[in-house]
């Protein structure tokens, strides 16, 4: 048999972390079994029509409920059944959610998750994702979380990832040692190992940015875009311009095929729309362990010190090449 199911992925590595007495395999499982759960969720959603839209009430006398707070209870359920997480933060909550599991008050770790990141997309059928960060607390084990747990810089990573559900449901992660894709095989209900050590390329041909906002750039990324659109075989431009307007999407398909990913300063949003905590950390340390990088623009994003949850910040991210191509223009 030549699979290896993430379980299995998961104990494999287990020895790579002498601190880790099975909890971080323990809490990865968790969210395995949240992410089965919303894949299953979000490929019914086409037929909310029959089983009723949100707010409404099913067939079945239920209230329907959007796939974001379904996302966001089923990792909130996950977790506390599981017991190795004390605290959350979630973009779908203004504060940090205390776990009241069990056991919560003991666990070692805090998370940060977008749990259904682009979930405007759902009702066109466009894949969205779920994004996830784990630190271990700063807290004392048994006493109550606080806020400095969850508000942690992105240089103290424990791990992080993403499930993009798409055409098919994968599962990509890393614990610093790397970057792993696993993609769900419903037959058995497993994510299974079909993206070991996932290396972005250093150049790509594609550059994903919403040019809707072109009226608001900065004048480095509107110089960049020019330059992008020129004609020039010998340094292969003009590039494709892909995006999608879901995060986990774009990302996912630039990592794998090389491109950069850019939501800068706007008008609109003058720190950028994308927050730091729940896309902008853990996508950077993804990229980062896939031999790209990512960047405020002026600092490494994993540096930046995280003042309060929901805070926002510009992003350039992706391949090496790319990414240093657009600071070029942005400090000129
Ligand atoms: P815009 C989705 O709402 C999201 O947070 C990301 O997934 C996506 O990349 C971005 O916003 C799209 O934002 O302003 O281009 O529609």
């Amino acid at each position: 048999m030549s699979i290896t199911t993430l379980g299995q992925f998961i104990i494999e590595k287990q020895q790579d972390f002498s601190f880790a007495k099975g909890e971080l395999s323990r809490l990865l499982r968790d969210i395995g079994i949240a992410a089965k759960i919303i894949s299953r969720e979000v490929n019914k959603a086409g037929l909310t029509q029959i089983l009723g839209e949100y707010g409404s009430v099913n067939v079945q006398g239920e209230d329907v409920k959007k796939l974001d707070i379904i996302g966001n209870e089923t990792f909130i359920w996950a977790l506390e059944k599981g017991g190795e997480v004390c605290a959350m933060a979630s973009e779908e909550n203004d504060d940090m959610i205390p776990l009241m599991g069990a056991y919560s008050k003991n666990g070692r770790y805090v998370i940060c998750i977008d749990p259904l990141d682009g979930s405007s997309n759902i009702d066109v059928n466009v894949s969205i994702g779920t994004i996830f960060s784990i630190y271990r607390r700063i807290s004392d084990q048994g006493t109550a979380p606080t806020l400095a747990d969850v508000l942690q810089p992105g240089n103290q990573l424990v791990a992080a990832g993403y499930v993009v559900y798409g055409t098919s449901t994968m599962l990509v992660y890393s614990t610093g040692k790397g970057v792993n894709g696993f993609t769900l095989d419903p037959s058995i209900g497993e994510f299974c190992l079909s993206h070991p050590d996932i290396i972005t390329p250093e150049d790509g041909k594609v550059y994903s940015i919403n040019e809707g906002n072109a009226g608001e750039f900065p004048q480095g990324i509107s110089d960049y875009l020019k330059w992008v659109k020129e004609t020039d075989k010998a340094t292969s431009r003009p590039y494709s311009a892909r995006y999608i307007g879901s995060m986990v999407a774009d990302f996912h398909r630039n990592l794998l095929k090389g491109g950069v990913f850019i939501y800068p300063p706007t008008a609109k949003s003058p720190n950028g729309k994308l927050r730091l905590m729940f896309e902008c950390i853990p996508m950077s340390f993804i990229a980062e362990q896939a031999g790209g990088i990512s960047t405020t623009g002026k600092v490494r994003v994993l540096d930046v010190e995280p003042m309060e949850i929901h805070q926002r910040v510009p992003v350039v991210m992706g391949s090496k090449n790319m990414v240093n191509k657009v600071l070029e223009f942005m400090n000129k």
